[in-house]
């Protein structure tokens, strides 16, 4: 897989060469590029934005950068992976919610951009010019709330999606289980000591069916614990909270 990322802050994505990212690059099993928008100026400022026409707060990014990064970045990409189009992820609080489903799906593509926005946006132009291009593109939030760019969504974003690439997570079998692999959240674990004594004195004992070697009684328990720890915590996944199966909560004013 293939994934470029265009940034006015590269060094915001540093993580990336860390743990199992890092390892599936350094494996070859990912091809992640970062690139500074700022090589797509030209003036001696390097400007990427400007005041919002018709007034207002803050600036917007300018089309221009934008439309010559993703020509360079697809050239680029062509050139390696030859006649294949990219999927545009723009990282946005407006945008789809950003799920397990979707990082399901992504983990399939050839190829992903990743464009961080800054400021109060990018010039509306950007999203007509690239869908007009033959582009496919994406809006994906990460949830109700505002971040100052797209650069820690994109860190989330390509975590959730590499780590569902084969052989990046050694245990295929772990992807399974996981919370959310299955709409439920994940049933609680234990280790060894199957009797703890806790730092205050309390002796804490590991469920016992845990101990049983029943593996039947052991997974319908587990199934149990999933879907009572999701009631509690996110009823929203299993449509116990009067807002429908799997939708959002709706306005509460
Ligand atoms: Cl993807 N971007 C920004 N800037 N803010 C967010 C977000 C994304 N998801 C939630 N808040």
């Amino acid at each position: 897989m293939r994934i470029d990322v265009l940034t006015l802050f590269p060094e915001y994505l540093a993580p990336l060469e860390l743990s199992l990212i890092g390892k599936a690059r350094r494996d070859g099993r990912v091809d992640l590029q970062v690139h500074d928008l700022r090589e797509w100026t030209h003036d001696r400022h390097r400007t990427v934005d400007d005041t919002p026409l018709g007034g207002g707060a803050g600036m917007v990014m300018k089309p221009e950068p934008w439309a010559e990064a993703f020509a360079g970045v697809r050239a680029a990409g062509q050139e390696a992976l030859g006649d294949v189009e990219p999927l545009v992820v723009f990282p946005n609080p407006a945008g789809v919610p950003f799920a397990q489903d979707t990082a399901q799906e992504w983990s399939q593509r050839t190829w992903i951009i990743f464009a961080c926005g800054r400021y109060e946006g990018i010039d509306e132009r950007v999203y007509e010019h690239l869908a007009d291009s033959g582009y496919e593109v994406a809006l994906s939030s990460l949830g109700d709330y505002v971040l100052n760019g797209g650069e820690v969504a994109v860190l989330a974003i390509t975590e959730a999606v590499v780590r569902l690439v084969p052989g990046v997570v050694g245990n295929a079998e772990s992807l399974v289980e996981e919370s959310h692999s299955d709409g439920l959240l994940e049933y609680p674990l234990y280790t060894r000591p199957a009797t703890w004594t806790d730092p205050i004195g309390v002796v804490r004992e590991a469920p016992s069916i845990l101990l049983s070697g029943d593996h039947g009684k052991i997974a319908a328990w587990r199934r149990e614990q999933s879907v009572q720890r999701t009631g509690e915590r996110r009823p929203d996944l299993l449509g116990t909270d009067g807002n429908g199966a799997g939708e959002a909560d709706g306005p509460t004013t």
